[in-house]
């Protein structure tokens, strides 16, 4: 893709992200509908779908060789990353949406052939975007992010986790786990895995660990990290799929390291 193409895909992305999140922020009161998914903590409303709905339709009218990954199944249903795709939370948090009416982000991820090009994660509340362009580097609204290269070790790091490392296929022992969390400064766990990258990239947390997560929850994430020079694997670390679900490992590099070989020692 040249540099002209993509400045182009981003500009509609991002007006499209700002005009989604300000529907969302300036309705946020309103009654919702909410259903729930896999499990019964697992929630959808309205907002998720019509959001969704939205980006597939502006996509398909501007774009219709472009393919769709989106969470609430608007997409389309694909098995290559060949072309140009978009990868689209609507709503990434949407229990802390529900009940916080905060603290969650639209996310959306554009990858040409497979290499991700574009990330913007919009914490709708709060107003701010995270975005990048490959090889552009990574912004907080208009203030470049600093590289990631502070050397941090295990025991002055602040980690984000979720109890999603007691999921019934437990990857990792739980008695490594509680070592893990007793090692490391802190953990913090904030409810959506698209502002837990946005973080990490900011340089707030130092790495982000999760045992499942799916392609919309870290698309937009890992072009954002991957242009502060954080490494985003999964836990064993190798390349995460951008068409399946996996373990989600972000950090800096040389953290990425001592994570690794710590949880290594409880792989199942
Ligand atoms: P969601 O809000 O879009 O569902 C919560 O820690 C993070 O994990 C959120 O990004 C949430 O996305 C995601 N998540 C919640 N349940 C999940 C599941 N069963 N599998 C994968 N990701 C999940
Ligand atoms: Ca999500």
């Amino acid at each position: 893709m040249n540099a002209e193409m993509l400045k182009e895909i981003y500009t509609k992305a991002r007006q499209w992200v700002e005009e989604a999140g300000h529907y969302i922020r300036t309705n946020i009161d309103n009654p919702l509908t909410v259903d729930t998914k896999s499990n019964p903590n697992d929630l959808v409303t309205t907002m998720d779908q019509d959001t969704e709905s939205f980006f597939v339709s502006k996509i398909k009218e501007t774009y219709p060789d472009h393919s769709i990954i989106g969470e609430e199944g608007y997409g389309d249903k694909l098995t290559t990353l060949e072309g140009t795709v978009w990868i689209i939370d609507p709503i990434d948090g949407t229990m802390n949406f529900v009940h916080q009416k905060r603290n969650f982000a639209i996310s959306v991820g554009v990858y040409h052939n497979g290499i991700g090009v574009i990330g913007l994660i919009y914490d709708v509340m709060a107003d701010v975007l995270y975005h990048a362009k490959r090889n552009e580097g990574a912004y907080k609204n208009d203030k470049k992010l600093n590289p990631l290269n502070k050397e941090v070790v295990l025991e002055e790091a602040i980690v984000g986790m979720n109890h999603f490392w007691l999921c019934p296929n437990r990857l990792v022992e739980e008695e490594t786990m509680q070592q893990f969390v007793r090692k490391v400064r802190g953990t913090r766990t904030y409810g959506s895995a698209a502002l837990e990258f946005a973080f990490l990239s900011e340089g707030i947390i130092d790495g982000y660990l999760t045992m499942s997560l799916s392609p919309w929850d870290i698309a937009a994430g890992v072009v954002i990290a991957g242009e502060v020079g954080g490494t985003a694997t999964n836990i064993d670390g190798q390349p995460l799929n951008m068409l399946e679900k996996n373990s989600v490992l972000v950090c800096n590099s040389n953290l990425q390291k001592d994570i690794i070989k710590f949880i290594k020692k409880g792989r199942k």
